[in-house]
């Protein structure tokens, strides 16, 4: 099998959204030579036993469970919560989110956002609990925390378990508190998409010592010990070489946190007086990851809608996205299973219709991102 060269592989010039962040490439291979050396490649060796350490401490929780990627994660965590019949959540969020749930059997009940933070709008959730409902899932999308306090508030008046998404939100405080430490449980995702990769990969963040020892269990196929399985398990483990990444990645987080940061300004000033582009904005009291560069095209006040100016970046060799495009409760098998929820969410359609994201990370360069928000403006102005 003949493998794409070095060479073919840089002169891709294209711009994407995702491209992977590489954090200490030496540190990585040192590791990775351990790991071959070892033979030890998965099953909580060394390395992922390190990397679980570096989480807690980061994130001062008490545990923070390497998985294979979010999704399991998600799907474990409803596991071992016993989440049963209907879970809320919000239609505007990565697939993910609910098919994690309707894998487990579980109903999503989707809620709509508050169009100022694209999160889940609390004022809309005691409207949608039902006797079924279990459990509400929020999710800090672009790394935005969701309202956890009114989401607490909530679930603790109904009775009700409550757990995040956070695959957007590795790196980032929340009333003073890393995320990670909010509900019975939280989820982050290490996709090599995200700012912080393991190439595949997530970890489970709690407080809770059962809920840890059940996620321990669940993510080992319910092995105690050797020949001992006392509980329903899956193949959720993270790989050591995964782990290595995660290490390697780690060494670098404040690096890899100043780019994305230098991003988003460069984006914000050069974006800031085109009517009708509106580059969403991280608060100043929370701290932030800056991993998404997400803005709002208004085709009122613009020459353009969003779809495009997706087509005329993508023209351009700049792979823009239209995350999370139609929404999940218009993808399958939401839009056929529960058609009746497809009304439900008008600020999440309004949404759906507006965002684009676009690239950043270690491989943009300040220069792309000049030329990307020249497009923009020439392309926008009335
Ligand atoms: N919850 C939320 C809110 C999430 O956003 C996600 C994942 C999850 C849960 C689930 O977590 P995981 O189970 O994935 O750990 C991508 C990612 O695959 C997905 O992880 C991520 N969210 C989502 C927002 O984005 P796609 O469909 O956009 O992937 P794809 O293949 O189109 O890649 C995106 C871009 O990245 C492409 O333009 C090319 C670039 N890319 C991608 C990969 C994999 C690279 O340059 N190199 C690469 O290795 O979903």
């Amino acid at each position: 099998m003949k493998l794409t060269s070095k060479k073919d592989i840089n002169s891709d010039k294209t711009l994407h959204v995702g491209r992977p962040n590489i954090g200490n490439i030496d540190m990585f291979k040192k590791l990775t030579d351990n790991i071959i050396e070892s033979r030890w490649f998965t099953n909580s060796g060394q390395m992922v036993k390190a990397f679980e350490k570096t989480l807690c401490e980061y994130l001062n929780v008490r545990h923070c469970i390497p998985v294979c990627n979010g999704t399991v994660g998600l799907q474990i965590a409803s596991q071992a919560m016993e989440l049963k019949g209907e879970v809320i959540v919000p239609a505007f969020t990565f697939v993910a989110s609910p098919h994690a749930l309707q894998w487990e059997g579980i109903k999503p009940i989707f809620i709509d956002i508050d169009p100022s933070t694209h999160n889940l709008d609390p004022s809309k959730i005691e409207s949608l609990i039902s006797e079924k409902t279990s459990a509400i899932l929020g999710v800090h999308i672009w790394g935005r925390p969701c309202n956890t306090y009114e989401i607490q508030k909530l679930a603790d008046k109904h009775n009700l378990k409550v757990f995040f998404d956070a695959a957007h939100a590795f790196g980032c405080r929340h009333n003073g508190r890393m995320i990670g430490n909010f509900g019975n449980c939280e989820v982050f995702s290490f996709h090599a998409t995200k700012f912080f990769n393991t190439f595949e990969g997530g970890a489970i963040a709690t407080n809770d010592d059962d809920l840890a020892h059940k996620i321990r269990l669940m993510k080992n196929f319910g092995f105690e010990s050797m020949d001992h399985v006392i509980h329903i398990g899956t193949n959720g483990k993270m790989s050591e070489i995964c782990a290595a990444m995660g290490l390697a990645c780690f060494d670098k987080l404040r690096d890899l946190i100043a780019v994305n940061r230098l991003n988003y300004n460069a984006y914000y000033e050069h974006l800031r007086n085109i009517p009708g582009i509106k580059l969403i904005e991280y608060s100043n009291q929370d701290e932030a990851n800056y991993q998404y560069i997400a803005v709002e095209i208004d085709e009122d006040k613009s020459n353009i809608t969003r779809d495009e100016l997706m087509y005329r970046l993508h023209d351009q060799n700049i792979r823009a996205r239209r995350y999370f495009y139609p929404g999940c409760h218009k993808m399958e098998p939401y839009k056929t299973l529960y058609p009746s929820q497809i009304h439900n969410v008008p600020c999440t359609d309004a949404l759906c219709k507006r965002i684009l994201v676009l690239p950043t990370g270690n491989t943009v360069t300040l220069s792309a991102i000049k030329k990307i928000c020249k497009i923009i403006k020439k392309s926008s102005k009335k």
